[in-house]
């Protein structure tokens, strides 16, 4: 059998619906976990598994950060979202001008990857209306192929995700479905830790590292984290822990700061190394994703 996967940017101004597309995609699916993830490249939304296919939805936060952000990093991340996802959705709701930032709106008209336009809340237009804003819509984005929506009526849903795994290559899942499945928090709290140790040291240690977590208590007030980065050698336990603890802390305290974003609570992260020669064999493989290739 054939397995489809591949990534999904959606792209969009604030409020046109793009939460509540996502939950339409997960209301028709059982197998399917929905979060925020800041990693380095997206901020994941929802991962859509099937028995055939994955579909990893991701959102750019770049598109609403204010102006004087726009520095040459956040242009580099900007660009990584065009050029790593497989499929670009555009969402606009009725009524809406294009985006006011004229590069990002240069970006998608000229995106090589297939672009759908998603012209959501059609439940709040008449046909008229309606007809007049997808002409519109097709001319300012000539390549995209239009979609009229309700994310929330769920109207026309299910024809875009079809789309979406028509314009996927064929491809092993990026994510591993039953840890996602059976333990997303940890799962995430994993991709959060993996990603400080990608920004804080050289190249090679985060290719040298595999992150697991032993412990994840929820109480009401509060999250209890017990995390293990495993390494291979002890030469690169040391550079992880760093000159009296400094680098490590420096992870924990970025990694905290993100979880409790995530997670909308207070977290208590303890985070130990360990060497364990053997845990590649063990390790899941593939993981493009979250990655500064
Ligand atoms: P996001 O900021 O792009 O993620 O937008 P949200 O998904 O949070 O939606 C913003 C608001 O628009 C919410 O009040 C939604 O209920 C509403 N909304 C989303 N989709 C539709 C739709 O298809 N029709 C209507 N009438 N409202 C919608
Ligand atoms: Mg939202
Ligand atoms: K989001």
């Amino acid at each position: 059998m054939s397995h489809k996967a591949g990534f999904v940017n959606i792209i969009g101004n604030p409020n046109v619906g793009k939460s509540t597309l996502m939950n339409a995609f997960i209301g028709e699916r059982l197998s399917i976990i929905t979060s925020k993830a800041q990693t380095t490249r997206h901020r994941i939304l929802g991962i859509v598994n099937g028995d055939d296919f994955q579909v990893v939805l991701s959102d750019t936060p770049g598109i609403i950060k204010p102006a004087y952000e726009l520095q040459n990093s956040m242009m580099d991340f900007v660009k990584s979202a065009f050029e790593d996802a497989d499929v670009l959705l555009y969402m606009v709701e009725i009524g809406e001008k294009e985006l006011k930032d004229e590069a990002f709106f240069n970006k998608i008209i000229n995106a090589k990857i297939p672009v759908l336009l998603l012209l959501n809340k059609i439940d709040k237009s008449n046909q008229e209306q309606l007809e007049e804003q997808v002409a519109l819509w097709q001319e300012k984005v000539p390549n995209a192929e239009i979609f009229p929506i309700s994310a929330l009526q769920n109207f026309n849903v299910q024809e875009v995700f079809d789309r979406i795994l028509t314009l996927l290559p064929d491809s092993p899942p990026y994510y591993p479905k039953d840890a996602l499945t059976d333990k997303p928090e940890r799962f995430f709290v994993n991709e959060i830790i993996r990603e400080k140790i990608l920004l804080n040291y050289d190249k090679e240690i985060p290719y040298a590292v595999e992150v697991e977590t032993e412990e994840f208590k929820e109480e009401e007030n509060i999250i209890r984290i017990k995390a293990l980065i495993m390494v291979e050698r002890e030469t690169q336990k040391g550079i992880i822990i760093g000159h009296k603890g400094a680098a490590l802390k420096k992870v924990g305290v970025m990694a905290r700061e993100d979880m409790e974003k995530f997670f909308g609570k207070q977290v208590y992260l303890e985070i130990f190394v360990k060497i364990n020669k053997d845990w590649r064999s063990n390790a899941f493989q593939l993981r493009r994703f979250g990655y500064n290739q």
